[in-house]
This record gives structure tokens, C-alpha cells and sequence, in this order.
């Protein structure tokens, strides 16, 4: 059985947030805090330690008091050069990659996906919400970075693509859809206000 004392999780706030007209969507206002600090702190009771994957704004996600990993290739190539950044600072046997736009953090996210990892005997377990993958909620055995960093290098960016180079297996999550709702666009980040205000 993987214990949460092998797993890291990496919240990714890499991305440009492009529909959201470039503010970065991890420090956006959220409920007393931060977006991503809704995120950090609905995972850190799950997992054995934390790292945060930024490209931007590294000194305010540093505020939050666990280590900022930047993507080592250079201008945005996507959530894999974060998993790229995280496995190579990894310290744990396993990595647990989640964005920073999902607010909904279920309680047993990581148990789920460990769980669904052990008893595949797989390397990399991804989640599934009943009708779609959903790509960057997943679990990865840290062996898994050497052939990734070959996979990048050879210019794959597709995650989906990516997984089936190794042994991987879905965790289905459709009994919580809302755990993959995510904050896109300004109409997003506003709905989700008028839900926290109740009006
Ligand atoms: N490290 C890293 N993470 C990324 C990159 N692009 C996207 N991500 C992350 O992947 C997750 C899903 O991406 P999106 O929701 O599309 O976020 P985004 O790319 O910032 O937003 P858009 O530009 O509007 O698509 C988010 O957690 C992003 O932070 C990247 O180039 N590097
Ligand atoms: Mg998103």
C-alpha cells in the first residue's frame, strides 16, 4: 500500500492563463486567501509534502511557505514540462499533480489514486470523471521522469499522449464530478464568487 508519507504533491500554476486574460490564475482572490491556497490546503492533509509549480509571480506562491518549482524548458510548453520540473525535485517515490484552478479538492484524492496505482501494479494512475479523462489529476512513479524527459525532448506535449508509454491505468471519480470543475475564464471566477457569497 502507497502511504502519503511517498507522495508529493505538485499544484500546477504554470500556465499562461490565457482565457483569463493573462492574470495568474493561482493568486487569484479565493474565500480568505488564495485560489491556489484552497488548493494547498485541501491536499496537504493527504500527501507527505507539497511543491508548487510556477512560472510567474515565483516570490508571491514562495509566500505560502513550500518550495516554487519553475519548468526547466523555457516559454510555457504545457502541464508536462511541470510534471518534468516536479519529478526532477522530487524527494518522495511518487508525485501527485494537480492544477491550481480546481478549488474542489475531494478528501481522498491522493487515497483514490494510490489505490487505483497499487492494485494496477501500474506507474502512473490518471483520473476519470465518468465521460473524460482528466489529465493533470494523476498519480506518477518517479521512475517514469527519464522517459519523459526523452518524450519532450523527441517534442511530444500531449499528456494523453504521453501515458500510454507506460504501464497507466484511469481512477474513476465519476461520483464527484465537482472535484474537476476548474476557473478558466472571468465568467468562471465570477460564478464561482456568487456560489461562495450565496447570492
Ligand atoms: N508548468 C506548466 N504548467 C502549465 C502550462 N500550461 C498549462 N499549465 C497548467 O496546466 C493546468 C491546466 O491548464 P489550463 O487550465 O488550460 O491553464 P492555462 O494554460 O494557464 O490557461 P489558458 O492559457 O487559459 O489555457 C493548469 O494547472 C496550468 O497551470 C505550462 O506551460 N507549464
Ligand atoms: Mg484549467
Amino acid at each position: 500500500m502507497i502511504e502519503p508519507r511517498q507522495i508529493t504533491a505538485l499544484i500546477l500554476a504554470g500556465g499562461k492563463s490565457r482565457r483569463m486574460g493573462g492574470r495568474d490564475k493561482g493568486l487569484l482572490p479565493f474565500g480568505d486567501g488564495l485560489l491556489v491556497g484552497q488548493v494547498l490546503s485541501a491536499i496537504l492533509p493527504q500527501v507527505g509534502s507539497v511543491m508548487i509549480n510556477a512560472n510567474r509571480h515565483q516570490a508571491e506562491y514562495a509566500q505560502l511557505g513550500y518550495p516554487v518549482v519553475a519548468d526547466t524548458l523555457a516559454d510555457f510548453q504545457g502541464p508536462l514540462a511541470g510534471f518534468l520540473a516536479g519529478l526532477e525535485q522530487l524527494q518522495t517515490e511518487y508525485l501527485l499533480t494537480l492544477p491550481c484552478d480546481g478549488p474542489v479538492v475531494v478528501a481522498d484524492l491522493a487515497l483514490r489514486l494510490a489505490k487505483g496505482l497499487g492494485e494496477a501494479g501500474a506507474d502512473i494512475a490518471v483520473a476519470h470523471d465518468g465521460k473524460r479523462l482528466q489529465p493533470v489529476y494523476a498519480l506518477l512513479h518517479r521512475r517514469v521522469l527519464p522517459d519523459l524527459r526523452a518524450a519532450l525532448a523527441g517534442g511530444e506535449r500531449k499528456i494523453d499522449r504521453w501515458y500510454p508509454r507506460h504501464e497507466w491505468v484511469t481512477v474513476d471519480f465519476s461520483d464527484v464530478p465537482e472535484q474537476f470543475s476548474n476557473i478558466n475564464t472571468p465568467e468562471d471566477y465570477a460564478a464561482v464568487g456568487r456560489e461562495a457569497s450565496g447570492k
